[in-house]
């Protein structure tokens, strides 16, 4: 048999200066994605989940995941044996929940907002929850208690009235116990152990045991992404999504004053989720044996873990690109717009009003993004791909909705109607026009 070479855990080099201008722009970009072919296959397995139901979601579980399962729903009451964990982890997961809870309470404002934009014209807005949510939490080579959180958390404090958490089985058919214990304490009504497009599929259109939910977020594989966006454009599913999502991605700005042992362990932490992970360094002014002390770093702290082999595979495909300031290093981050973004500075709070693009932003050197992946409050659900552009990461208002309303008294119609039939005019819209007249009619009778 053939002995496969390993990979070196090496990331590659560029300078900014020696870079053209269609290099800089290829390094910014994320691999491609072939949605078609995703789609093709992704489709066939929502219609079946769609016309067979629970039949279909235990065919798919038993083919893809390899397991035989009797009941692919587990209601609460959640049995307690399913959730017995160490007080070690059980009280970690308490810690993490309060900051979770503590900084997405925060998000929402439960004030109604009030203007009076004339007087006696009145408008508010006011917000109420998204009423069933499904909260899709991965499985494959991690336990993910902490994407529970991050999911349920922010539904809980919304008011969503029904969770449905979804999660591939392990081979046991069983759930992780962390997994169960968050979806209790988030008061999920209903734990989906499916994994991939036919878990979402039984999440947007409901069988008889799955609820049929009104939004469906979280992070997953391209088929998990590809079904999301396939049940959202199905008008008769009547669902919406938080994101696209894409392979997780770091990038951490780095100058003289870092810590090379430090920079390299937050490499690692992403590289390590899975091969098509994406790390870039921007290392600012650094002296070479600076820049070298973190190469050094990135190799033996990578050789030593246990997740090595998926680093061989993410490190290479990464890569450093030497920068001659923080301007431009902070430039090249909002066109890259990363999903989390070490500022690993001397200033680095100085920093912060400059980043235009970012899911989430780890400010100086104690703050690793592990502490915002578990545990400081904030939300790991982000946005990747550079769709940091445009779309915030998942959040309290992600489970929300913001309804408006107006009230107009005699005297406001009276002060406003002249407005609003010229503009009915200009659109033609006469139906429109006679609605304000009418009642302008009444109001000024007599007046003149
Ligand atoms: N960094 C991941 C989240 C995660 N890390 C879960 C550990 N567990 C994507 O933001
Ligand atoms: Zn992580």
């Amino acid at each position: 048999t053939k002995v496969e070479r390993r990979k070196e855990i090496v990331m590659k080099t560029y300078s900014y200066a020696d870079t053209s201008d269609s290099e800089k722009e290829a390094l910014l970009l994320r691999p491609i994605i072939k949605t078609e072919e995703i789609l093709a296959r992704v489709k066939p397995i929502v219609d079946e989940v769609r016309s067979r139901g629970d039949a279909a979601l235990l065919d798919l579980t038993a083919k893809f995941d390899g397991v035989k399962l009797q009941s692919s729903v587990i209601k609460a009451p959640f049995p307690a044996g399913s959730m017995t964990l160490s007080k070690k982890v059980q009280d970690a997961i308490d810690q993490a929940y309060d900051n979770i809870y503590k900084f997405h309470d925060a998000q929402l404002d439960k004030s109604v907002l009030r203007v009076e934009t004339m007087p006696g014209v009145v408008c508010t807005r006011f917000f109420r929850a998204i009423e069933k949510v499904g909260l899709y939490v991965p499985g494959g080579t991690a336990v993910l208690p902490s994407s529970t959180l991050m999911l349920g958390v922010p539904a809980l404090v919304a008011g969503c009235k029904e969770i449905v958490i979804a999660t591939p089985p392990r081979i046991d058919g069983t759930v992780p116990p962390e997994v169960v214990y968050v979806a209790n304490k988030v008061g999920a009504s209903t734990i989906l152990i499916a994994g991939g497009a036919q878990a979402v599929a039984a999440m947007a259109y409901g069988t008889d045991t799955v609820p049929k939910v009104d939004k469906i977020c979280g992070p997953g594989n391209q088929y998990v992404t590809a079904a999301k966006m396939v049940a959202q454009s199905d008008s008769s599913a009547m669902v919406s999504i938080d994101m696209p999502a894409g392979p997780s991605e770091l990038l951490v700005i780095a100058d003289a004053t870092c810590n090379p042992a430090y920079v390299a362990s937050d490499l690692l932490s992403q590289a390590e989720h899975g091969p098509d992970s994406q790390v870039v360094l921007l290392a600012v002014d650094l002296k070479p044996e600076l820049l070298a002390a973190i190469e050094d770093e990135v190799k033996t702290q990578g050789e030593a873990l246990p997740r090595s082999d998926i680093v061989r595979e993410s490190i290479p495909k990464s890569y450093i690109m030497k920068m001659d300031t923080m301007q431009q290093a902070m430039d090249f981050s909002n066109n890259y717009a990363p999903e989390h973004l070490i500022l690993h500075l001397d200033d680095a709070e100085k920093w912060v009003e400059k980043v235009q693009n970012a899911g989430s932003v780890f400010v100086g050197p104690w703050s690793p993004e592990s502490c915002g992946d578990y545990a400081s409050g904030t939300n790991h659900t982000l946005p990747t791909y550079g769709y940091a552009r445009m779309y915030s990461g998942v959040n309290t208002l992600t489970f929300v909705k913001h309804i408006t309303s107006q009230t107009l008294t005699k005297e406001g119609l009276d002060r406003l109607g002249d407005t609003v039939t010229t503009l009915a005019e200009v659109e033609g819209l006469e139906a429109h026009r006679n609605a304000v007249a009418i009642r302008l009619k009444d109001i000024r009778k007599g007046r003149e």
